[in-house]
């Protein structure tokens, strides 16, 4: 999940950011004369079911789970049931993908003693974060493994998020969803997740970006990769892919985040993707980043560019960075637009009195539900708060709660992205969130 685009503008972004509008505006109105489009198989009742869990179904069958006393001993195919705590009981969680981290100046960490001794007193948080990546693998490659046009986008984000829910053996702010599920569709970089009632069904011709976050404890792992049924779209796809693997490598302690930028951005400039007869250049989105990740913070401060820009922050010890590389035919240059579901108590927010009950209400029910981590308007429906959306938008208003919209490149326009989360251990590189898949 990207941070919510910078607030200041430069010129020319202004001037970019106009003409996107404009476009956008004209496409909006093109697109309005047409009439939908219907999905090429209809959805039939038993395959796609129009209803899924409630809470209480989810809670009663985790706390079946929970008391069930023989396991299998390994996950179940092709549906995963088993909790990975059940799985890795007395074991320790799959370790990510380990390097060493770049440069002359950080070969002696492989061998320090003290650098060590730090990498196992760190021991306690690496477990947290290889327990949840290991049920954001084991949630991802099952959706995977099923999903195809013709399933409504909320069927989507509800069944992969109470399977996230199920394996975790979802627990509050101990553990569970870390932020809204993104389903983001074709022009939609980020950002996008049915709210209730979306009755918007996923196409052939979709380029879909699913950005799952996870937590234990507050430690979240953020992890992105877009799915396509054309195979036209696979050079965008392949591409963005590259580059965020380029970004992983690039990365390290003591690393320049504009370094970084760089590096990720010769590789997607050097993309090339042909669409109806027309090649293009793909483009950057420059206007998203990836970002440190601090506990219960998805966004900790810090932000990695994908493209070059003169940011010399260096990446820290012990930091948790998740890189996400937003490639596009557009042209390259997101803006808010369309319905909002993200949204996220801001963190040392202010404390305003709110002369309304029910916002004060709305915001105890967010701050003892969700903390500071994302969550989406489903979210509040779930758990009983159905009539949230006046409040909402009073505690947004008041700057206590922050609005996350959909993020767009020009309407047509095709985006994809990819990301891991990572952690800079003393000695080592881990990168979390690597699987067979991506
Ligand atoms: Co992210």
């Amino acid at each position: 999940m990207p941070p919510k685009k910078a607030q200041g503008k430069k010129k020319e972004e202004d001037l970019d950011a106009l003409l996107a509008d404009l476009k956008l505006k004209d496409a909006k109105k093109a697109a309005s004369k047409k009439p939908e489009a219907t999905p090429k198989k209809k959805a039939n009742s038993s395959e796609f079911p129009e209803t899924w869990a409630t809470k209480a179904e989810i809670d009663a069958l985790i706390a079946q789970k929970a008391a069930q006393k023989e396991w299998p001993t390994e996950q179940t195919k092709p549906e995963p049931i088993v909790p990975v705590d059940v799985l890795y009981k007395g074991k320790k969680f799959p370790v990510g993908e380990v390097s060493d981290h770049p440069g002359d100046f950080n070969t002696f960490r492989t061998s320090s003693a003290e650098k060590k001794q730090k990498d196992r007193n760190f021991e306690k948080e690496l477990e947290e974060a290889r327990r949840t990546a290991e049920v954001h693998r084991t949630a991802r490659q099952w959706l995977q493994s099923w999903v195809k046009p013709g399933y409504k986008m909320q069927y989507i984000a509800e069944t992969t998020e109470n399977k996230v829910r199920e394996l975790i053996l979802a627990d509050g702010l101990n553990g569970g969803i870390g932020f809204p599920m993104g389903c983001s569709l074709n022009e939609c970089a980020a950002h996008y997740s049915p709210n209730p009632g979306d009755t918007r069904v996923l196409k052939t011709d979709d380029v879909v970006k699913f950005d799952i976050g996870i937590h234990t404890n507050g430690r979240i792992i953020d992890s992105a990769w877009t799915m396509c049924w054309n195979d036209r779209y696979l050079p965008l796809l392949n591409t963005v892919k590259e580059a965020t693997n380029v970004g992983l490598k690039t990365a390290g302690i003591d690393v320049r985040l504009c370094d970084i930028g760089e590096a990720i951005q010769e590789v997607m400039e050097a993309g090339e993707i042909e669409l109806n007869g027309k090649t293009h250049k793909i483009r950057c989105v420059r206007n998203l980043c990836g970002h440190n990740i601090e506990r219960y913070r998805i966004h900790g401060g810090k932000s990695v560019p994908i493209v070059k820009s003169d940011d010399q922050t260096k990446m820290e010890e012990n930091e948790f960075f998740a890189i996400e590389t937003f490639g596009t035919t557009g042209k390259g240059y997101v803006e808010e637009s369309g319905d909002c579901s993200h949204y996220a108590k801001i963190h040392n927010a202010p404390a305003v009195n709110f002369p309304v009950a029910k916002d004060r209400h709305l915001l105890n029910f967010i701050t003892e539900k969700f903390g500071t981590l994302p969550f989406c308007r489903r979210y509040l429906d779930r758990l009983g708060e159905n009539k949230h959306i006046v409040s909402l938008k009073h505690l947004v208003d008041a700057d206590v709660v922050q609005a996350y919209p959909p993020l767009v490149d020009v309407m047509g326009s095709y985006t994809a992205q990819f990301e891991h989360t990572f952690v800079l251990r003393p000695t080592c590189k881990e990168i979390l969130s690597r699987g067979e898949d991506y």
